[in-house]
């Protein structure tokens, strides 16, 4: 297959930096890194190449790194998440880590001469951060109750671990996948309920029957960009679980040897696909993998609205219950990780559960242990009924360590769910997304309400905004939100969310003396049923 890499002197900034110097190269670095401090390294290999081990600089902190873990399928073991609290209760204030919108964790506060000593623990608990960042896949996706829900229909665990390991090369780093056009995004569910956002990925599969035989359906192509933000379109492929892997890998090798790479900002796997079409791109997998491709079943099994895994249920494993705590906006601290762990210990099985709404789940609680635990302080704060607007609020990193970020995002958005959940009483949850800015990591387009950081002016002046995306719909029948107002200034926002819950989303006041709010038309808002 013929590659359409251009040639040297047309490469843009991120092409030549890889041709230059395979990003994995570092791994082998990083003892010298850690000798020589991080001001001494070299600017790529410190601000880009680090990235292939999951090592971001930040240059809102600089000197305090951020480490991108791999968390197939979001299953993590107590011993690890002990392990990761450990390295960060070193930094102290610092230190500190986010569950992320890929159920997967990352570590900030990280300083240059602990690398060696952080990545020999990491590989002691089986984790690694390997190939997590740049043009590398992210972390695999699947259903946080994964051979636990009582109504699944395939347990992903095991595909999430072995396409990972394809990538990685067992979490050693692979060569063959380590310099991709762009950023590439997996999900593998096995619910009924598209746990994983099925659509906002380069490749999904989802559980479809054929014949009688439960495999996926795949779609491909789906991303969010500061440009562009599309669907993944049907591949019409079905493939049996046993095929996921191999499909994983021949897609990859065409999206390597042939996406484009002239312009970042058309590099994702959608743009090969409006290039070629989906015939001409399925034709190229099929000829990679030397085998035909079945055609795609009639129908898939999304058949349910999206559950947030909040509360305790009934395991498919009788006499078990899973309890899912409410993480506010993903942010853990040291001592809650150990606290986590040995909650995991004491009443479960050591295992816990990260889901893409940035909460934990702890499974494996037998009925008899389930009061104890509900007692526990720590649930104070993570909460198994949180109140509605607080509980599916999902925020991205933002301004506190994202240097892309226009505004800063997990305060502000937990302050405001907080006050609005104190003066209304919402009917059902509404999920609020927070994002920095347009790159949308935080998914403002799957949100009932999305909030994407902007500058704005308000008096004459440059202040912080957002702009407001409405109509994302998640679970089965999936479809993105879009933009219906640009540039609302942060300050203006409460009053603006109080309407739109009232009028769009039920909520009542608590207090009907205040039931003053802004018309419509005095904050700006116009939203029909349609858009929301
Ligand atoms: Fe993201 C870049 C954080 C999920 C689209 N994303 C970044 C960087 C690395 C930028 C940077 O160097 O500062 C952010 C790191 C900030 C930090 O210090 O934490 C960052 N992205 C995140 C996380 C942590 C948000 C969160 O708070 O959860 C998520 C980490 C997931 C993970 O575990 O790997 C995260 N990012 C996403 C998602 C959501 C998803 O995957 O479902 C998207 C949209 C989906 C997609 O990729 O198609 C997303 N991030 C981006 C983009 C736009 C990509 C593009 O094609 O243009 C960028 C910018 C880029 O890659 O150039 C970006
Ligand atoms: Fe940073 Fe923007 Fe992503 Fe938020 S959306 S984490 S601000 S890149």
């Amino acid at each position: 297959m013929t590659s359409t890499v251009p040639a040297a002197a047309s490469l843009n900034k991120f092409e030549k930096l890889k041709a230059e110097k395979d990003g994995l190269k570092v791994k082998a670095e990083l003892e010298h890194f850690a000798q020589i401090g991080w001001e001494a390294i070299d600017e790529t290999d410190r601000d880009h190449r680090l990235k292939w081990v999951g090592v971001f600089f930040r240059p809102v902190t600089p000197g305090k790194f951020m480490m991108r873990l791999r968390i197939p399928n979001g299953v993590l073991r107590s011993a690890q998440l002990r392990t990761l609290a450990s390295i960060v209760q070193r930094y102290g204030d610092d230190g500190c880590a986010d569950i992320t919108t890929r159920q997967n964790l990352q570590l900030r506060g990280i300083r240059i001469e602990d690398l060696p000593e952080i990545f020999r623990q990491l590989e002691a608990v089986q984790l690694t951060s390997v190939q997590s960042g740049m043009d590398n896949v992210r972390n695999i996706t699947g259903s946080p109750v994964a051979g636990i829900d009582a109504n699944e229909l395939m347990d992903t665990r095991e595909l999430c671990n072995q396409v990972q390991d394809l990538i990685t090369a067992n979490g050693q780093g692979n060569a063959q996948f380590s310099n991709l056009p762009r950023k590439f995004n997996i999900a593998i569910a096995g619910c009924r309920d598209n746990s994983v956002h099925a659509e906002i990925n380069d490749i999904a599969f989802v559980p479809a029957y054929k014949e009688g035989v439960l495999g996926f359906n795949v779609l491909v192509g789906g991303f969010f960009s500061a440009k562009r933000c599309a669907a993944a379109i049907p591949m019409d492929v079905w493939v049996a679980p046993t095929e996921v892997v191999a499909l994983c890998e021949a897609i990859l090798i065409v999206y390597r040897d042939n996406g484009l790479r002239a312009n970042r900002q058309k590099a994702r796997l959608m743009w090969l696909l409006d290039e070629w079409g989906v015939p001409r791109f399925r034709q190229a997998v099929e000829q990679q993998l030397g085998a035909p491709l079945a055609t795609a079943a009639p129908e898939d099994e999304f058949c349910w609205d999206k559950r947030d895994h909040i509360g305790v249920y009934e395991q498919q494993q009788a006499g078990f219950h899973y309890v899912g705590l409410h993480i506010p906006v993903g942010r853990l601290h040291a001592t809650d990780m150990f606290d986590l762990a040995r909650i995991a210990e004491v009443y479960g099985n050591g295992e816990l559960r990260l889901t893409v709404e940035q909460n934990v789940i702890i499974p494996y609680v037998p009925a008899t242990r389930l009061p104890l635990l509900l007692q526990e302080a720590l649930l104070e704060r993570f909460s198994t009924a949180p109140s509605a607007l607080v509980r599916s609020l999902v925020s991205c990193t933002g301004a506190q360590f994202c240097n892309f970020a226009l505004v800063e995002t997990k305060n502000r958005a937990l302050a405001l769910a907080k006050e609005l959940d104190q003066e209304l009483i919402c009917p059902h949850p509404v999920r609020i997304h927070w994002t920095g800015c347009p790159n949308s990591c935080g998914q403002p387009q799957v949100a009932d309400i999305g909030l994407m950081g902007t500058k704005t002016r308000k008096d004459g002046k440059a202040v912080d905004g957002v702009d407001l995306y409405m109509g994302g719909k998640v679970g089965q029948d999936a479809e993105l939100g879009t933009c219906v107002q640009k540039g609302i200034p942060c300050t203006d926002l409460k009053p603006i969310l109080r309407d739109l819950l009232i009028q769009t989303f039920g909520a009542q006041p608590r207090h009907p003396e205040s039931t003053e709010f802004a018309s419509p038309a005095a904050s700006g808002l116009q939203i029909t049923a349609d858009d929301a």
